[in-house]
């Protein structure tokens, strides 16, 4: 079938002739519940069974500007391809999918919306006390697995083949780490710290350490990353979470992941400085953030050193203090991308809800100015960074300020 955007009830068509999930004559509803930046999502359910599906299918442009910005329907493949991979290591963290239909660029998958995004679940206060165990997981396995220390050599450059990812890399490359440190026209940004984005468009020592983690991105082909793991790609409940949204993945910086979930912590941090007024249940929560990111690193790390030492079938890899040296560069990449994520969040284009949800300008011009400060010092401060703490030191240091 050549491509064409679905409707809701052509989506309803579309499942009912593929095998092994609904008989012809089931009654199914339908709903368009895409909230993302990109793509057409449809919940389809049959109310009689309670069986339900997800559909995605990429639309030819991006859906957050309009049909004046076109974008491949390749990052469907690389999607459902990326959550396969992904399913492989850690099946219970990750949407199983059913079916790709190249030609209509769509997915059929597991539906994890009994679960919340995490975004959501955060701005709301709850906590999740396992988070930190499974998203260690979820990265430890997916990284090592697919780098030069756990995968076959032939493996490895077969997959950087499969993964070349060139329009959503760009989008990454313009949108994190190049048009927020100038004044370009995607930027978007409350007036009321035009005076600090300034003073970020004119810091020459923070534009080199940039410019150093953008060359980072561009050439470290280290592992597959998911390249977009934001707390609005995670679905989660008390006991577990799904990984969704793999389009941006493509073969980058470990640290690229493991910043990326860091800074959305971190920019609800920020945030609860609008989203909590209670100054006492504010700062406890912002302790457990960050116990929480202290946890995602130490999970992440004892996880990834474990299979290192049992699994990696790299011979260097054994060499006396390789790995020590290696999760030392790790930690401080994980530091630099973390702070240009939170840097786009708050001066590009696509912010996030635990900003932009603060309705009055002048509070939530505060929450941006602690989340830029925090951004700059992770980024500048990187390199004195050894254990997970000295990251939070950062921010309570940036915080107290
Ligand atoms: C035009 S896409 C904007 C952003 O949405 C995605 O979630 C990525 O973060 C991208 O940078
Ligand atoms: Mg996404």
């Amino acid at each position: 079938m050549a491509y064409r955007a679905l409707s809701e009830q052509e989506a309803v068509q579309y499942v009912k002739q593929l095998p092994d999930l609904f008989a012809a004559e089931a009654e199914l509803t339908s709903r368009e519940i895409g909230d993302g930046n990109l793509n057409l999502v449809f919940h389809i359910r049959e109310e009689a069974t309670g069986k339900s599906v997800v559909v995605k299918q990429a639309l030819p442009y991006a859906r957050v500007v309009g049909e004046s910005w076109p974008l491949t329907l390749d990052r469907a493949r690389i999607e459902s391809e990326a959550l396969r991979i992904q399913h492989k290591y850690v099946p219970d963290l990750v949407p199983e999918v059913y079916h790709f239909d190249e030609e209509l660029a769509l997915t059929v998958m597991e539906d994890v919306s009994d679960h919340v995004i995490m975004r959501k679940g955060l701005i709301a206060g709850n906590r999740y006390p396992l988070f930190a165990k499974q998203i260690g997981r979820f990265l430890a396995h997916t990284l090592f697995y697919t780098s030069d220390l756990g995968a076959h050599p032939y493996d490895k450059k077969a997959l950087v083949g499969r993964f070349i990812n060139p329009e959503l890399c760009k989008i990454t490359e313009d949108l994190v780490f190049t048009d927020p440190y100038e004044d370009a026209p995607t930027n978007s940004f409350n007036p009321l710290i035009r005076r600090e984005v300034e003073a970020i468009w004119n810091n020459k020592p923070l534009k080199l350490e940039i410019a150093k983690l953008k060359y980072e991105f561009l050439t470290r082909a280290e592992a597959l990353v998911h390249g977009d793991l934001h707390t609005g790609s995670i679905f989660i409940s008390p006991t577990s979470i799904k990984v969704i949204d793999p389009e941006f993945a493509y073969y980058g910086p470990i640290g690229f992941d493991i910043g990326a979930v860091i800074a959305n912590l971190l920019l609800n941090y920020a945030g609860q400085h609008g989203l909590q007024p209670d100054t006492g249940k504010r700062e406890a929560y912002r302790e457990y953030l960050l116990a929480t990111v202290e946890d995602v690193w130490n999970e992440f790390v004892s996880q990834f050193v474990q299979l290192w030492h049992k699994q990696a079938k790299e011979r260097s890899a054994h060499t006396e203090g390789f790995w020590q040296s290696y999760v030392q560069r790790l930690i401080r990449d994980a530091a630099g991308f973390a702070g240009c994520k939170i840097l786009r969040r708050v001066i590009g284009l696509a912010g996030v809800a635990d900003l932009n949800s603060i309705a009055d300008d002048q509070t939530r011009a505060e929450a941006e100015r602690l989340a830029l400060a925090i951004g700059q010092a992770l980024i500048l401060e990187r390199n004195g960074v050894e254990v997970s703490t000295d990251i939070t030191d950062i921010v309570r240091t940036v915080t107290a300020r």
